[in-house]
């Protein structure tokens, strides 16, 4: 407590806190070829160079005689085999792949990574890789003046992290996430740096505290691990999204979700009682707002058990999640991993029984307090854990249920240290390690056991995962929504740079509390919240036990109507985003990107934090303050068309854009294409429609996927990917379309039309290669084709 008053900034509690001084790997004293690589034996440690592909390259540091290569199990990629040139002279060691040069430095050992026409991408200077007395392994690298630094996983504060440092330890922070506040609840050990248009990553395999400084020195930032191995792989770019690619090619990428999981979610800790969620349900379809999902939290279990219900609150709920299905309505139930110690409950007899728990070195299972009390925890780093916990869920499927909530995963524990016991061990496949050495990976793997077992019970159809914890590669089993929020203005704001920085990690899926967690929400807050989240990848409502109810009724017709609108927009967007999901299953890209992204040559975007693109066309900047009714905006090279009003604002400025409270600021660029679906409930669509944002030069080229939504026969390539192309001149648009999928798949479309907004007088259309009359809508000139 006495860290929440003044005593915090007594004189004597600045002192250094740090334990020992740095050591250098010193001098290369020979050098070894092994495991498809360089391993260079310096006076203190060891170090191993490893090519996973022309563009990645890994280095290993431990203070072991032969270099431990095991990774954590966020690393995923094969090794492939690299043609590596190399070239020894007396002081260094040149590496040449056809996209980077390694030059290692022998007295004393000091790497950097160039391009191969000879610009620097990494590089060190007094101080290099090193360890500490205590045990913590380090690295340091030049910064430069121009350097900004973004990823980092799940971090509050502005979208540029430079200047700022970092901590990785997965931690329940209920209390008041600030700018400031960290360590939240993923780690991802991860940045991307960008230095005037050229990016360039890293990632620090390490699954103990690891600590990041961009903010201590001038010249230089550092990354360190408490405990474990120095692991780094550096992704050489050359463009952001190169290097979003490279680094999700070795941690991951995500699957196609179901379609119904990127629809509008409704949740409340809690609806309490199949009563309450019924009377919800019917709500939403009196009042014609889309839904597709409700959740259960905590109070639907027996006295908090995991895979049980309380008999009197839910007394039927097979019938439930039937009768809600037959709606269109999907449940999804919170699953907590902590086990209640109870001699009569068969999840925690069953786990006892068959060493599932976590114990201590002396065998006692460890127990912490949670929701259910005293409570055991399984050990998810044993795949015969995974296991069992995956087989438990049949439990849910048995009653239709096809998503899961996974919260409290980082551990979160209610006591001093917020998380389990350092000192337990973890099985860990047979290599046991302690709880401080594994902490960050807790919520990954209680994740991969999930989603593996729910796949594993839906015979063919995709699970859905929400999860609060992580690690790196979380994406390739969950959703991840950024934790307990508060109904204020400034989480709204701080939610975009926090999801933009979570995508550009790899991680995608993501969205906050819609109309926030903690708190009370108003109308207006939760009005221009709702607009933000129609584009948000994820997109569920969510609030606190104690705060104002925060349904989209609750705040008077006016509000109701704009977010019922803006639900609605979400579902009208829906192919849209489908093919931005499909672009983040395969290139590992963000769906929602800050503008960096796309203009990485444009200074003005770098610190954006308050307007993001949806894929490489459309521009948003929410208002996000109380009764603000314009904005400036930031429009990138390019010309702009206003959504709603059809305006067009000229890039490379400042625009001053007027927004009442029923208008989210949204732009499409012109000379570009986005999908939607006229239909406005649901997430089955039976029209396409392709929406061609008409101008005068350029072309453009996209594609639209999509597939059944719901199984996984994607996997062999049963989909629609029409692959798209524009060209625009003064007289003249034409489009190309072909459906370029290796596998038929029956399209549920009856009708595709092309509509062209905003033609310019003459401007003639053709569609592969034939000429269009079409017919005048409203909205611009309409163009039936059939795909
Ligand atoms: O705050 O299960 O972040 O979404 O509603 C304690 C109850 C535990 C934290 C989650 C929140 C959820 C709540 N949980």
């Amino acid at each position: 407590m006495l860290e929440d008053t003044s005593f915090a900034i007594h004189p004597g509690q600045n002192q250094a806190m740090e334990n020992g001084s740095y050591r250098d790997v010193g001098t290369v004293k020979s050098i070894q070829k092994r495991d498809g690589g360089l391993t260079f034996i310096c006076d203190e440690a060891d170090i191993h160079l490893q090519f996973y592909r022309s563009d990645i390259v890994r280095v290993v540091m431990n203070q072991r005689d032969i270099p431990d290569l095991e990774s954590t199990p966020a690393v995923v990629a094969a090794l492939e085999s690299v043609n590596v040139g190399i070239e020894e002279t007396d002081s260094r060691v040149l590496l040449t792949t056809n996209r980077l040069v390694v030059s290692v430095s022998k007295q004393p050992f000091r790497l950097s990574v160039l391009t191969p026409d000879g610009q620097v991408i990494v590089s060190e200077g007094d101080r290099g890789i090193g360890f500490k007395e205590n045990g913590e392994v380090i690295c340091y690298k030049k910064m430069e003046p121009e350097d900004r630094f973004y990823g980092f996983g799940e971090k509050s504060g502005f979208l540029d992290k430079r200047g700022e440092t970092y901590t990785m330890w997965n931690t329940d922070v209920y209390a008041p996430h600030n700018p400031e506040t960290d360590p939240l609840y993923q780690s991802i050990p991860y940045f991307m740096a960008l230095r005037n248009g050229r990016a360039y990553g890293i990632y620090f395999d390490n699954p103990s505290k690891t600590t990041f400084d961009m903010k201590t020195e001038q010249e230089v930032y550092s990354f360190k691990g408490d405990s474990g191995k120095l692991d780094y792989y550096v992704f050489a770019g050359e463009g952001p999204k190169d290097v979003i690619e490279q680094y999700t090619h070795i941690t991951g990428r995500m699957p196609l979700p179901p379609k119904w999981a990127i629809g509008y979610h409704q949740s409340r800790y809690s609806y309490e009682s199949e009563e309450e969620v019924r009377a919800l349900a019917n709500t939403f379809k009196e009042k014609g707002i889309p839904l597709d999902v409700i959740y259960l939290d905590i109070h639907y279990m027996d006295e908090y058990r995991v895979f049980t219900f309380d008999k009197d609150r839910f007394p039927n709920p097979k019938k439930l999640v039937q009768d809600l299905r037959e709606e269109g309505i999907r449940v999804v139930p919170i699953v907590d991993p902590g086990v209640k110690k109870d001699p009569e409950y068969p999840a925690y007899q069953e786990g006892v029984r068959n060493d599932h728990f976590c114990k201590y070195l002396e065998g006692d299972i460890y127990f912490g307090d949670v929701w259910p009390g005293t409570s055991a925890f399984p050990d998810f780093t044993d795949e015969r854990t995974q296991e069992w916990w995956g087989n438990w869920h049949q439990f849910y499927t048995e009653l239709g249920i096809e998503g899961i909530w996974n919260d409290m995963n980082e551990p979160a524990v209610f006591n001093e240290t917020k998380t389990m016991d350092t000192s337990v061990i973890h099985k860990n496949d047979g290599d046991p390690k302690t709880h401080r050495q594994l902490h960050n990976l807790y919520g990954l793997l209680m994740g991969k056991a999930t989603y593996e077992g729910m796949e594993r019970n839906l015979n063919g159809k995709r699970p859905f995962l929400l999860t609060r914890a992580g690690f790196a590669g979380v994406q390739r089993y969950a959703s991840v929504w950024t934790g307990d929020n508060r109904s204020f203005w400034e989480h709204l704001q701080m939610s975009l740079p926090m999801c933009m920085n979570l995508g550009l990690s790899g991680v995608a899926f993501t969205g906050p509390d819609v109309g926030g967690f903690a708190h009370d929400t108003n109308g207006e807050l939760l009005t221009r919240w709702t607009q933000v989240g129609a584009f948000t990848p994820y997109f569920r409502n969510h609030s606190a036990i104690g705060t104002l109810y925060q349904e989209p009724w609750q705040f008077g017709e006016e509000y109701e109507a704009i977010m019922k609108r803006y639900i609605e927009l979400r579902y009208e967007w829906l192919p849209q985003l489908y093919s931005l999901f499909h672009e983040a299953h395969t290139k590992g890209l963000p769906i929602m990107r800050p503008l960096m992204l796309e203009y990485p040559r444009d200074a003005k975007t770098y610190a954006i934090h308050d307007q993001f693109m949806i894929g490489d066309n459309t521009l948003i900047a929410p208002i996000m303050q109380p009764e603000v009714t314009d904005r400036a905006v930031y429009f990138p090279e390019g010309e702009w068309i206003d959504y709603f009003s059809g305006k067009v604002y000229e890039g490379g400025t400042t625009h001053l854009v007027h927004a009442e409270l029923d208008t989210l600021p949204l732009f499409i660029k012109r000379g570009t294409l986005i999908a939607q679906s006229p239909i406005r409930t649901k997430t089955e669509q039976k029209e396409l429609e392709l929406h061609v944002y008409a101008h005068t030069k350029g072309s453009y080229n996209t594609s639209v996927y999509d597939d059944d939504g719901e199984t996984t026969n994607y996997y062999s390539g049963e989909a629609m990917k029409l692959n798209l192309s524009i060209q625009c001149k003064d007289h003249q648009i034409a489009i190309s379309y072909r459906n370029d999928n290796e596998m038929e798949w029956p399209l549920p479309y009856k009708k595709c039309s092309f509509i062209l907004h905003g033609l310019v007088d003459d401007q003639q259309v053709w569609v592969n290669g034939e000429r269009q009359s079409g017919v005048w809508t409203e909205q611009g000139l309409k163009v039936e084709v059939t795909i």
